[in-house]
């Protein structure tokens, strides 16, 4: 052990000569920061992976993206063998990691295992891949060099979105029974399903999506996506790539995070009235829907409205089915009060969880249905085996109806469209595509299941954003002492107010959110509780507004 730490020591020095000056922190999706500052950080998360796959016996996966951050950013991310986040144990190892100096690295090496017992010698294998950023490909080599010196297998898979990465892990452990671990065999699975949940009776004419690409990975899987969906089922779709990266920067002025919080249509494509429009941010795992009328007002269909339309096509097929399985919706502080309220009056369970999709993922196993999704847009659906077992059985079973079994079939096939791993934005729109075809709706018809009520985010920069501390899934604040209380009383001053604050876990910011029963006085709360949190947690820089 003592001679594996001290090559590593030595590896890294003559890399990395410089101390470690910045402190990381693994947030709410891996370690993020300005590029320029990561390279040490990615090459020891090479080491890390290595150390978790020689622990778990499983091929452990890495990626690297900033995902929705601007483009001079990146990040790394470590992929558990499931497909799931990163277990919290080996978070802290991650950061203990991430801020050792080059002379308590070896120890920390060792201390990780000993405590989790793994075997040093033992082989494993490391899955990588990045985004399109440019800092991707040096960042990668660092990555793998890491892993390297652990001795195991590092495999590049060069640029994938971050949800094709988590479906390759999960493929290549569970013996290729969850998909074939290949980008085409990604494309194949999502298509497959796609026909198998073909409504009996076609739109007349293939619904056209037109879809802003954020300038990042997704938009070329997107089209590569379309090209196996035609091969398989003949031209049922028509989708329409635009800010693809050829001109345009990442994440600027586009992509799904823009069109949430700017509560408007990305720059580099054309939107004409009534058709359907979708966001992917930078790496591909969120997506937004949204549409202008015919007055030429912006309408956004984020994810609490996906998860809503998600939770009533399955609960509708649930009822046919007339089973015990639990179904459940899992929504952060975010969602909009409108989106609760409406699954309260359906009758569908919701329930609220802190921010950051591991922490909705582990709720929403609880359940044999979970449906979960972040309003920015990135969510899934979780099946139990329960579940799976209860829609084969019904899909075959010869005492049920044609209409009960056709549940039970599509129940089935929705299970392998969606990307149960993580949020997915390919996989996401075809959900929503084919439930829309099932319904025979468009936007408009969707967005009318509620109205949003009218809310609005902004940030703001504080010396030590920790000083912000939060209870109750975030929507309460617990510190700096004295803010919550104003909060209640600027809240209170206005119609189905709604506001908490919150330390980002990507960004150096504190994020506000507010919601109310008219625009302005949205606007006007979340300046307000801004203000509030520049004056009692630190603010620095100018003074919030809009
Ligand atoms: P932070 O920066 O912690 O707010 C953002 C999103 C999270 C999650 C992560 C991971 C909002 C308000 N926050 O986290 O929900 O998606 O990024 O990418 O959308
Ligand atoms: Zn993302």
């Amino acid at each position: 052990m003592e001679a594996v730490a001290d090559s590593l020591r030595k590896e890294e020095l003559s890399r990395f000569p410089e101390p470690v000056i910045w402190k990381f922190g693994y947030g709410t999706a891996g370690f993020r920061d300005k590029a320029d500052r990561l390279d040490r950080v990615v090459f020891r998360m090479g080491i890390l992976a290595g150390l978790r796959s020689k622990c778990t016996g499983a091929t452990i996966g890495v990626v690297v993206t900033a995902s929705h951050n601007p483009v001079e950013d990146n990040g790394v991310k470590v992929v558990d063998p499931l497909g799931e986040m990163l277990a919290r144990e080996w978070e802290i190892f991650a950061n203990q990691m991430a801020n050792a100096s080059p002379d308590e690295l070896g120890s920390v090496i060792a201390e990780i295992a000993r405590t989790t017992g793994l075997d040093i010698t033992s082989t494993g294998q490391v899955a990588c891949a990045r985004d399109t950023r440019p800092s991707g490909k040096r960042l990668l080599k660092h990555l793998l060099k890491g892993v390297e010196l652990t001795g195991v297998d590092g495999r590049d898979y060069g640029l994938l979105t971050t949800p094709q990465l988590h479906y390759m892990v999960r493929c290549i452990n569970t013996n290729e029974a969850f998909g074939v671990p290949t980008e085409d065999g990604y494309y194949q699975k999502l298509a497959m399903s796609f026909k198998d949940l073909l409504p009996k009776v076609l739109p007349s004419t293939a619904p056209r999506v037109r879809l802003d690409g954020a300038n990042g990975v997704g938009a070329d899987k997107a089209r590569k996506l379309v090209q196996v969906i035609q091969a398989t089922a003949g031209n049922i779709i028509d989708i329409e790539v635009f800010n693809d990266g050829t001109s345009g920067t990442l994440n600027e002025n586009c992509g799904a995070d823009y069109v949430k919080t700017q509560q408007k249509a990305p720059m580099g494509m054309e939107v004409n009235q009534g058709e359907r429009c979708v966001s992917f941010d930078g790496d591909a795992d969120r997506i937004v829907f949204f549409y202008m009328d015919s007055v030429q007002k912006f309408h956004l269909l984020d994810g609490d409205k996906i998860a809503t339309l998600a939770a009533v096509f399955i609960y509708e097929r649930l009822r046919m089915l007339k089973t015990d399985l639990s179904l459940g919706v899992v929504q952060t502080a975010y969602a909009n009060g409108s989106a609760t309220n409406y699954l309260n009056q359906s009758n569908i369970p919701v329930v609220c969880a802190l921010t950051g999709v591991k922490h909705l993922h582990h709720k929403a196993v609880e359940y044999d249905i979970g449906v979960y999704f972040e309003a920015n847009g990135h969510g899934t659906v979780v099946f139990s085996d329960q579940a799976l077992e209860t829609f084969t059985k019904a899909a075959e079973d010869g005492r049920l109806s044609e209409e009960e079994k056709e549940a039970g079939r599509q129940l089935l096939a929705l299970s392998r469209l969606i990307n149960q791993t993580v949020g997915d934005s390919l996989s996401d729109m075809l959900l929503v595509e084919i439930i829309l075809m099932h319904k025979g709706w468009g936007c408009s018809e969707w967005n009318v299941m509620y109205t949003d009520l009218p809310n609005r985010q902004l940030k703001v920069q504080v010396k030590d954003r920790m000083v912000v501390k939060t209870t109750d899934f975030d929507r309460k604040c617990t510190s700096p002492e004295g803010l919550q209380e104003q909060i209640d009383a600027l809240v209170f001053q206005e119609t189905g107010g709604r506001s908490f604050v919150r330390p980002s876990g990507t960004e150096d910011v504190v994020r506000v959110y507010a919601e109310a029963e008219k625009r302005a006085a949205a606007d006007k709360l979340a300046v307000e509780v801004a203000q509030q949190v520049y004056k009692l947690a630190g603010g620095i820089g100018g003074v919030p507004c809009l």
